[in-house]
């Protein structure tokens, strides 16, 4: 194993860099976090014993512990998220820019003293498996003792990633402090020249668990597109057929769209022989493989996911996974020390502390659990886990899944063309915004490929990147788009989702197998009625339809809306997404 005392070593820059920063911020005392069960454990207990954490009833969850942020911090703050580039350009219509000169200005005195009487954590960390030639290492220096337990859990942490930054020599530095959590002095600055990032203000999900949106996508999308691979918002899973033969899937969802649930899925057709694999629910990085395929791997270790919604009915793994050593944030606490949020139960148990740590009215309008309330969990408990999960080359995809959640215009699955057209597809996606970020809720935004907020570049650029990637794929995936938010004229979802999204998997096992009936509308494939196996759903002919409708009349709204945004990309939007849509607008005449 290596130490630090190792001299003269790899190390150097990282040391040095460790004191430029404890310099800065001025900690009572530094800490290099090994990533051991012990220290796990003597944080928790440390936590619990200031009242920070609370431990939960250790019988009916084992392990685990909740924690309320702060009432202004509950979620991803896009507005105060920056790429920070020399030229504006660079970052493009779906980024906030600040030049590094100016973000270094603004975001110093933020740090400056901010560790004063607190211990400053060094946590080296990797993001891929420790044998995989594709693996990053990262070290994230914080001064929240939460994010130490939840970087444990999504990453691997500790010795085995200072080994990796020992033998290479390459880390991504990520410096991140909680400040006074003031949104008015909150910052999370990305500087993809340096592989840098500086986040401080807040100790909430994405801003301050730097390995994941920070490193494993802003960062890493630019990597990718100047190395030649893809770092994506994808979920990957693999489903079984009937001959035990396994066929790999992405899905780009935007937040809280369904990745987790359809990662995780427990099919009801196992009894005739599909069912899911998980092989990862949030991030996927791509590379072309010696077979001319796409590969895709999961950089993560553990799962950070929604909590409302999430029950025994919809999704059953989660709730096994969730069982025991996880983290619970921001949901509400039962009296018997369980976590509680909604749609875990049909109506909230008497006695119920709300996310705030106050006695929860049930008369109240307001949710017990914060929407965007979250479970931090080990990936190796979930029951479906894929055997494959950690293969060190990943898996070999055959499909691409966009998905939106849309009450409107979009059906609920249908087939790109081609990779050029498919590539459109996922440039022009739409999404109803959620709680995983600040701002309202409910509203239609274009979020291409569920990257808008994760792009580290100018996106036309990257939407180039994904043509490109086309012509250098010899056996690409074929691209799907779905939509299991559709809703009826009483605002009903139309279709039942969650377990069931299941056949429309095996519709597209279907299709890249060669069969699977379909016919060709101005928007690409949508499945035949009968090519849709619905056995056992409450679901009326007039309803499939309604599912599988593609409204001319809305559609040309729709490439309208589309064409507006392709104006907003700019000067580097590819001819080729242009021409796309001049296709789109000429089929639907
Ligand atoms: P992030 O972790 O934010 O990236 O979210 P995600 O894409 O993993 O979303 P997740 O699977 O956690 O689902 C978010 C919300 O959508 C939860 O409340 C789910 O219960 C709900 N949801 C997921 N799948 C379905 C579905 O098929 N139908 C319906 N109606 N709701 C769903
Ligand atoms: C998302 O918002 O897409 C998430 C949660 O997965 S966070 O880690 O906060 O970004
Ligand atoms: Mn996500």
């Amino acid at each position: 194993m290596a130490t630090l005392s190792d001299s003269p070593s790899k190390l150097d820059h990282l040391k040095s860099w460790v004191e430029e920063c404890a310099a800065l911020t001025k900690p009572d005392r530094v800490r290099w976090c090994d990533g051991s069960e012990a220290e796990y454990d003597a944080i928790a207990a440390e936590l619990v014993r200031q009242g920070e954490l609370t431990r939960l009833n250790d019988e009916l969850y084992p392990n685990c512990l909740l924690s309320r942020s702060d009432p202004s911090d509950v979620a991803r703050t896009e507005h105060l998220t920056y790429i920070c580039t020399p030229d504006k350009e660079d970052a493009g219509y779906t980024n906030n820019w600040m030049s590094p000169d100016e973000a270094r200005a603004r975001a110093t005195p933020l740090f400056d003293g901010t560790m004063r009487g607190r211990t400053m954590y060094v946590v080296p960390y990797l993001m891929g498996t420790p044998s995989s030639p594709f693996a990053k290492a990262g070290v994230e220096i914080t001064d929240s003792p939460y994010v130490v337990l939840n970087m444990r859990i999504m990453t691997r942490m500790g010795a085995v990633a200072l080994d990796h930054i020992a033998r290479t020599g390459e880390f991504a530095p990520g410096l991140h402090s909680l400040g006074d959590l003031d949104p008015e002095r909150r910052l999370i600055l990305h500087f993809p020249e340096e592989n840098l990032v500086w986040s401080v203000g807040s100790g909430y999900g994405g801003n301050a668990l730097l390995g994941k949106k920070c490193l494993a996508l802003r960062l890493a999308s630019t990597m990718a597109r100047r190395e030649g691979w893809l770092a994506e918002h994808m979920l990957i899973l693999g489903l079984e057929d009937p001959s035990g033969n396994v066929t790999y899937m992405t899905g780009a969802f935007p937040s809280a769209c369904g990745k987790t649930n359809l990662a995780m899925l427990v099919s009801p057709l196992a009894e005739q022989g599909y069912r899911v694999w998980t092989v990862g629910d949030d991030i996927a990085w791509m590379r072309v493989g010696p077979d001319g395929r796409l590969w895709a791997m999961n950089p993560e270790a553990g799962f950070f996911g929604v909590a409302p919604g999430t029950n025994e009915q919809t999704n059953p793994n989660a709730m096994a996974t969730l069982r025991g050593n996880s983290i619970f944030t921001n949901v509400a606490l039962t009296a018997e020390g369980t976590p509680w949020w909604e749609g875990l139960t049909d109506a909230p148990p008497d006695g119920l502390i709300d996310w705030r740590g106050q006695t929860y009215d049930a008369a109240s309008k307001s949710p017990a659990a914060h929407p965007n309330s979250r479970f931090t969990s080990p990936a190796r408990q979930c029951p479906g886990i894929s055997p494959h999960w950690e293969d060190p080359r990943g898996v070999p995809i055959s499909a691409i899944i966009f998905g939106g959640r849309r009450a409107r215009v979009a059906p609920l699955v249908y087939q790109s063309f081609d990779w050029r057209h498919g590539t459109f597809v996922g440039a022009s996606m739409a999404s109803e915004t959620t709680a995983a970020a600040t701002g309202k809720v409910g509203v239609v935004r274009r979020d291409p490929m569920a990257m808008r907020p994760f792009i580290g570049y100018n996106a036309g650029d990257y939407f180039g990147h994904w043509l490109e990637m086309g012509q250098r794929i010899p056996n690409p995936p074929a691209i799907f788009h779905v939509n299991w938010f559709r809703r009826d004229a009483e605002g009903k979802f139309m279709w039942p989702g969650f377990g069931q999204n299941v056949r429309v998997l095996r519709w597209m096992l279907d299709r890249v197998s060669g069969r699977g009936g379909a016919r060709e509308t101005a928007i690409g494939y949508v499945p035949t009625p009968d090519a849709l196996d619905l056995d056992g759903l409450d679901l009326t002919p007039a309803a499939v339809e309604a599912l599988l409708h593609v409204d001319h009349a809305e559609w040309r709204d729709e490439a309208q809306n589309i064409g507006a945004f392709f104006d907003k990309i700019g000067p580097r939007l590819p001819a080729a997404l242009r021409q796309e849509l001049d296709g789109l607008r000429q089929r639907l005449g």
